[in-house]
């Protein structure tokens, strides 16, 4: 920010973009909101804001006089840098800061940022409990659902205060961080990071797999030696990454799948800490509540990440043990006529799709599709080996769904317009022992507002059986 009074354009009237525009405020700016949905209920949006607080409201079509005055934008995640309302904002200079890259410039102290294309959530909410456990001021932001210029500006009493007063040099934020907000950092700067793993995802945004990958790394581009950047060894590209000259961060390795002499891995069934030649066990797989070697992964990374942050083995112990799965993430509903009923709703790719599938304890009827990123479902379709019984499809991506799993030979398709159909289908076909699991491979928009709506949904039709 150049000066207090700034007059900044916020693009996209969501979480992100209401919560940027009271930090700006906060900080005494002039908002001028934008979304480009001119239907959007704006009277609700301006109930945000304080009577006589210098905000304004454009809907619908941006035009370039709407410019005049504007020094800066900040973008919401979901607006895409090729929209061409963005690309005039770029032409007319105004320089484009992401939501993430405003409340960067806002906070203060440590900061742990995780990307990955599965598992962010898990491990941020793993990492926010264990730095919990330790340290006095604890923020967890970002993509996980709390916009990180939210945090930026509360008191700890919650109430609104100078961004500048809320965090101070010994706080600590752990940041779930999307490529889609990585596209929009220039400094943006974590003591400590994590790249989880790299699998194609929102390839219609970031059109090819080299540009995605360039996008997750990127979390690391400000990072220098002092830092410390935790990678999956068993991935490819990340263990590549790790070894090159393009990471300047220390890099610290965990695998589910071999032994590391240094770094994390899983010995016997203990995860287990190598560093300067001793092996510390850390915890056994089997006294954890999170199911699946995904959650091992996640487990390690978190654990690594809060090493980094210098938390210590026994504070991370005693959490990682009573630590259960988050909402929406291969979370158990309820057990009903002997079916168990799981949610797994922020299975929003196929490969997170493919993890909850092989996470399931029984044949598996299960309740797929929705918005089209442009995913291929192959890999998908070939994970049910003879473990998924029926496949019950939902929205804009059933057909090329139920094309490609026939093209593979799986014919027991249905189709449902909506969760609550889908539900009854599923439960009239279930028998006992098996498990009805909602993991659409598919972004939730277009049938539902989030993820966590289109799990919500679910849970409800599940609970009215
Ligand atoms: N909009 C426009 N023009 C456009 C596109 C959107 O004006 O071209 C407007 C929409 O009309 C809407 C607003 O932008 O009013 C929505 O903004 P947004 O999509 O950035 O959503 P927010 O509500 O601000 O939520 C965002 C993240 N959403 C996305 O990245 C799509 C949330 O991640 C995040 O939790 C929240 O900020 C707080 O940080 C959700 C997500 O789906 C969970 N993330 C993707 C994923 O996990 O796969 C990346």
């Amino acid at each position: 920010m150049q000066s207090k009074s700034q007059k900044v354009l916020v693009a996209g009237a969501g979480k992100s973009g209401i919560s940027s525009a009271r930090l700006l405020l906060q900080m005494g700016g002039e908002v001028v909101l934008y979304d480009s949905n001119s239907i959007l209920d704006a009277k609700a949006v301006m109930g945000n804001f304080q009577p006589g607080e210098p905000v304004s409201m454009i809907l619908g079509q941006l035009l370039p006089e709407d410019l005049r005055g504007v020094e800066l934008c900040v973008i919401s995640p979901g607006i895409s840098l090729e929209e061409p309302f963005v690309v005039m904002i770029r032409e007319a200079g105004i320089p484009i800061w992401g939501e993430v890259q405003l409340a960067y410039h806002c906070s203060r102290g440590r900061l742990a940022a995780i990307t990955g294309t599965n598992g962010k959530t898990t491990t941020t909410a793993l990492v926010g409990e264990i730095l919990k456990a330790h340290f006095e001021d604890v923020h967890v932001v970002g993509n996980i659902g709390i916009p990180y210029t939210e945090e930026a500006l509360k008191t700890s009493d919650g109430s609104v205060t100078d961004a500048a007063l809320r965090m101070t040099e010994g706080s600590v934020t752990v940041a779930e961080i999307s490529s889609f907000q990585l596209e929009t950092v220039t400094d943006f700067h974590p003591n400590v990071s994590a790249i989880l793993n790299i699998t194609p995802d929102h390839l219609n945004r970031h059109h090819t797999m080299e540009c995605y990958i360039a996008v997750k790394e990127s979390i690391t581009a400000s990072q220098t030696e002092e830092d410390t950047c935790v990678l999956n060894y068993d991935d490819e590209v990340l263990r590549e990454f790790g070894q090159s000259d393009r990471l300047r961060a220390k890099a610290v390795f965990f695998s589910s799948r071999q032994k590391l002499s240094e770094g994390y891995c899983i010995e016997e069934s203990v995860i287990t800490y190598h560093h300067d030649g001793k092996a510390e066990p850390v915890i056994d797989i089997y006294d954890m509540n999170l199911l699946g070697r995904h959650n091992h992964e996640n487990v390690m990374a978190a654990v690594a990440m809060c090493v980094a942050m210098g938390v210590p083995l026994e504070t991370i112990r005693k959490v990682v043990r009573r630590f259960k799965a988050v909402e929406h993430r291969i979370e158990f509903v309820r057990e009903h006529m002997g079916v168990r009923y799981y949610n797994d709703s922020k299975g929003t790719n196929p490969d997170a799709a493919i993890q909850a599938v092989k996470a399931m304890p029984g044949p598996i009827i299960l309740i797929g599709g929705g918005y089209d990123k442009g995913s291929s479902y192959d890999e998908w379709i070939e994970s049910f080996d003879g473990n998924v019984k029926y496949l019950v499809l939902l929205g804009q991506t059933r057909d090329a769904i139920a094309a490609c799993a026939k093209q593979h030979g799986f014919q027991n398709i249905m189709f449902a317009e909506d969760m609550a159909e889908a539900v009854r289908v599923c439960a009239y076909y279930a028998e006992d022992g098996d498990c009805v699991l909602l993991s659409p491979a598919c972004a939730s928009w277009g049938m539902f507002k989030n993820y966590e709506e289109r799990g919500r949904i679910f849970k409800e039709c599940v609970m009215e059986l």
